[in-house]
């Protein structure tokens, strides 16, 4: 089970036993002091970014020649999204994108990373280009340039072609194929303008969710299916870093995993091996594939893994991206005896830190804790912060999501986390808020507000949160407190 799954059983206890936000205490275990927040600094030169994805901001799901993507076969049909929302219209990004890159350059940003939507581009995942989608890639990456900000790519954030799908999906090993061409097309036609590029957002949440437990799109239940959509993953991350740097020499390859730092509930050997299991698949299954080849214990035939298939996986990334957001407690379920090596293990949220009104408890030391151990066991690569951040509940009222001043505590403290690991020497050039925008959070729909700035999804207006203003400080001065 994975943090929505989790969660999501989580909060509705919470909800039942009428759960609500507590306040923020002055310092409550985890945190971290108001005199360091005061005295963190980041260098100039640190890219302040953002992070969005192409089916939760976009909408114009089929206008311009776009073609149908699994997320939008899975919204319409009924019952699917909180609210029955769709990925229809969402941000309405794609008409809005100019007034999107106004905002950034307001808060003084330097970085976005976006979505590229496959079926925008390729409608039918292979084939024919969508010269129009294209051409809005091209329009948004010149307004981003324009305004002084980096374009960072991830090349799939989960909106498969529908078409490729039909044709066995991420099972099918031929998909690694057709996503190293797609890659390369990109890097050939948009090279120019992106040189920042992460193939996968996640791939062991899309491939576990949407193959194993059938959660997501393309709802599929069957362990089978799951690992061997997790061996063409890893291969197409191989074949497409390959494919990006052939096509533009300016390419840049790293990723945006995510990354939950896993303590054992208790300190008895199956609750510490669960952890470290939880952390060798969850966190660093495609990074381990990507960095040195290999995978943690797994059955190769149930891989479906060739003679080479570790020297096509392995691939030296420029640099690592990685999500921060909560630690989870794990401990042993040991008894299940299950294809899916997530059933060993219970899952739970950390209840020892304050909880901001998402209900996901604050614990920015396992943001340090994280940066430090991947600088240590990676050999101190570049990392980039690919998203990291808090959401309220949408039935809060407006006033309250306006005013976000628990948003604020939150990246106050896990900045101040992330100040004292780069003192400590990791080297950390980026990160990136989710999200500019409140978006469509997937299955939970718009119940979930990330946003810096809120939407008004009836009439489109965005209005900046307190949180947004105060970021744009941040990144304008790089320091953490007035
Ligand atoms: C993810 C995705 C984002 C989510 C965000 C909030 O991590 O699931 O990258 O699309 O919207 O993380 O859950």
């Amino acid at each position: 089970m994975d943090r929505r799954n989790f969660i999501k059983t989580s909060l509705a206890a919470g909800a039942l036993t009428g759960n609500r936000a507590q306040a923020l205490p002055v310092l409550a275990p985890g945190e971290i002091s108001p005199d360091e927040i005061r005295k963190a600094r980041f260098p100039k030169d640190f890219l302040w970014g953002t992070a969005t994805a192409a089916f939760q901001v976009e909408g114009a799901w089929n206008t311009d020649g776009k073609g149908e993507s699994i997320w939008d076969r899975f919204a319409h049909t009924p019952g699917s999204i909180a609210g029955g929302a769709t990925g229809d219209v969402t941000c309405d990004q794609y008409h809005r994108f100019n007034e999107d890159i106004a905002l950034m350059k307001r808060l003084h940003q330097k970085s976005y990373r976006f979505s590229i939507s496959w079926p925008r581009v390729l409608p039918q995942g292979t084939g024919a280009i969508n010269q129009k989608g294209l051409d809005y890639y091209r329009r948004l990456t010149d307004a981003l340039h324009e305004a002084g900000i980096r374009p960072f790519c991830t090349i799939y954030h989960w909106d498969l072609p529908q078409a490729l799908e039909d044709r066995g999906g991420w099972p099918n090993r031929d998909m690694a194929g057709y996503f190293a061409d797609y890659a390369g097309l990109l890097a050939k036609h948009l090279g120019d303008r992106i040189t920042v590029w992460a193939p996968f957002n996640m791939p062991w949440y899309f491939t576990h969710d949407g193959y194993c437990i059938g959660d997501s799109a393309p709802r599929k239940r069957d362990a089978r299916l799951f690992w061997k959509a997790v061996h063409t993953v890893a291969l197409a991350q191989g074949q497409a870093f390959r494919a990006l740097k052939a096509a533009s020499s300016n390419a840049t390859v790293g990723s945006a995993f995510e990354c939950e730092p896993a303590v054992p509930k208790t300190d008895s050997a199956a609750d510490i091996a669960a952890a470290a299991d939880f952390d060798a698949y969850h966190n660093r299954f495609f990074l381990n594939a990507a960095m040195r080849g290999e995978y943690p214990a797994v059955d190769h035939d149930l891989l479906g893994f060739k003679p080479g298939d570790e020297k096509i996986m392995k691939v030296p990334l420029d640099w690592i991206g990685v999500h921060y957001y909560l630690r989870l407690i794990v401990s042993s379920n040991a008894a299940v005896d299950s294809l899916d090596p997530m059933s060993r293990l219970h899952v739970e949220l950390g209840s020892q830190g304050p909880k901001p009104p998402g209900g996901w408890e604050m614990w920015p030391n396992a943001f340090y804790d994280m940066l430090m151990t991947l600088s240590r066991d990676y050999n101190h690569p570049i990392i980039e912060i690919t998203e990291s951040g808090t959401h309220f509940p949408d039935t809060l009222p407006l006033s309250e999501q306006l005013h976000d001043s628990a948003r604020v505590e939150w990246y106050k403290q896990h900045l101040a986390a992330l100040a004292r690991a780069m003192k400590d020497g990791a080297r950390v050039r980026a990160y990136h808020v989710w999200s500019l925008l409140d978006n469509l959070e997937w299955r939970a729909g718009f119940t979930r507000r990330y946003g810096l700035a809120h939407v008004d999804f009836a009439t489109q207006a965005r209005t900046v949160k307190d949180s947004g203003l105060w970021y744009g400080r941040v990144a304008e001065t790089g320091r953490l407190a007035d």
